[in-house]
């Protein structure tokens, strides 16, 4: 049996999806530019794709969504643009954000403080949620930004948007959230949550690779990144990815029309499984339920490495992450797992499981059966397991149940 648990890396693009793009590689196929007949075959389509992202998130006429290569680049647009904007060209100098943000986030904000810029990184509860709090105690005059996850994408925890927002607006402060595991998770309206900036990736919500955007409130202005012809209303030149951009307007609604099916049946599917692993002795999962995104649950498996519990279970045909695929080359503690105060033992035996609407109750079954397994043979050649006094058998900093 072969069953994929690691959807918030990406998704199988829906079949409904791939059916609506597929007209726009071989027989739809000009450049939206050109003023043939090829070319303005595509604007239908096109027009009809962005009202479907627009409707999905509650985006309004006044407001800007700019579809880009990826969620990394909307993460990228957003933090260099307004450090040239209101840091380089203003008198501003800071950008406050999390511990657990994204690394499209944190490298472009390590980036920002070799040129001067001063970045916080705020600190998260042993739940892994950044309190809205906290954001108001870090503001100055001189923040030029506030950038913010939605939903986190280790832990699935999902972060007080509104409250922080309304925390940026009070203090005159742009807010950027990274909305990537929240679209298609949990409901996202922009408009309600008083969001500025709001990057997203159509291959989180089963779209196609290689498409994303970013939501600006009332079109905000925001130097480019990518400069060259009038695509985009000159906000991201390249030749719009048509087939790509159709995709991710239809999965976004589809994403919109499966939300409750997320909340209900995702969720219980993921509880089922949740409660199964934590009938195993010295298993903790972080983060109350009803704070997490539905389709996610980050274990910490005491006394196993996550990366032999992953080779264990993708034996066994199941696909799981030890956290961040872009991290998942190197055998450093998962830093999600360090944020939450967790040992360092603890840290490396974090193992996500994420769900998505095309899981089904017999993979979750076979995934309960083989995790057990697989714990069981891990633990038994373990040495650290099986001479770890009982008093570290116990965890600060991570639930059990
Ligand atoms: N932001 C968040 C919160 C993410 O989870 C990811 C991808 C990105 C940005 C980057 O998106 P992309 O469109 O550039 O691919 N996250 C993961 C993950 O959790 N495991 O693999 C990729």
């Amino acid at each position: 049996m072969k069953v994929y648990l690691d959807n918030n890396a990406t998704t199988m693009v829906d079949p409904e999806v791939k059916k609506e793009m597929d007209p726009y590689f071989t027989e739809i196929y000009g450049n939206p530019n050109s003023l043939h007949d090829f070319g303005t075959a595509c604007h239908p389509a096109l027009r009809k794709a962005m009202d479907r992202m627009y409707e999905a998130i509650g985006a309004r006429d006044e407001d800007d969504i700019v579809v880009t290569s990826c969620a990394t680049e909307s993460n990228n647009w957003v933090l260099k643009g307004i450090y040239y904007d209101l840091i380089q060209n203003g008198d501003k100098d800071h950008i406050v954000t999390t511990e657990v943000e994204h690394p499209s986030v944190i490298a472009t904000c390590r980036w920002l403080e070799e040129q001067g810029v001063r970045v916080t990184y705020l600190p998260v509860n042993s739940d892994g949620i950044v309190q809205a709090h906290t954001v108001r105690d870090f503001i100055t005059d001189k923040t030029a930004l506030v950038s913010i996850m939605w939903a986190n994408n280790e832990t699935g925890a999902i972060f007080p948007i509104e409250e922080i927002a309304e925390i940026c607006k009070e203090k005159s402060v742009l807010f950027h959230t990274d909305g990537v595991q929240a679209v298609g998770k949990i409901p996202v309206d922009v408009t309600h949550a008083g969001v500025d900036f709001m990057s997203f990736s159509a291959h989180k919500f089963h779209g196609p690779k290689g498409v994303g955007g970013l939501y600006i409130k009332d079109g905000h202005p925001l130097t480019s990144l990518l400069h060259g012809g009038e695509h985009m209303g000159g906000r991201r030149s390249g030749t719009l990815n048509v087939p790509g951009i159709v995709g991710m307007g239809k999965a976004m609604e589809l994403a919109t029309y499966y939300l409750k099916f997320e909340e209900q049946n995702v969720r219980r599917l993921r509880d089922k499984l949740e409660d199964a692993i934590l009938e195993i002795p010295d298993i903790y999962s972080v983060g109350p339920r009803e704070q997490r995104t539905p389709n996610t649950v980050l274990v910490s498996v005491r006394g196993v490495e996550g990366e032999a519990m992953l080779w264990d279970l993708n034996r066994a045909g199941i696909a799981a992450s030890t956290g961040s695929a872009c991290a998942s080359e190197d055998l450093e503690a998962n830093p999600i797992m360090s944020a939450i105060g967790a040992d360092s033992e603890l840290a490396h035996t974090a193992v996500r499981l994420s769900l998505s609407r095309f899981t089904t109750e017999e993979e979750i079954d076979y995934t309960i059966e083989q995790f057990k397994k697989a714990v069981e043979r891990l633990r038994s050649i373990s040495s650290s397991y099986a001479y770890m006094p009982e008093n570290m058998k116990t965890t600060e900093g991570a639930h059990n149940g």
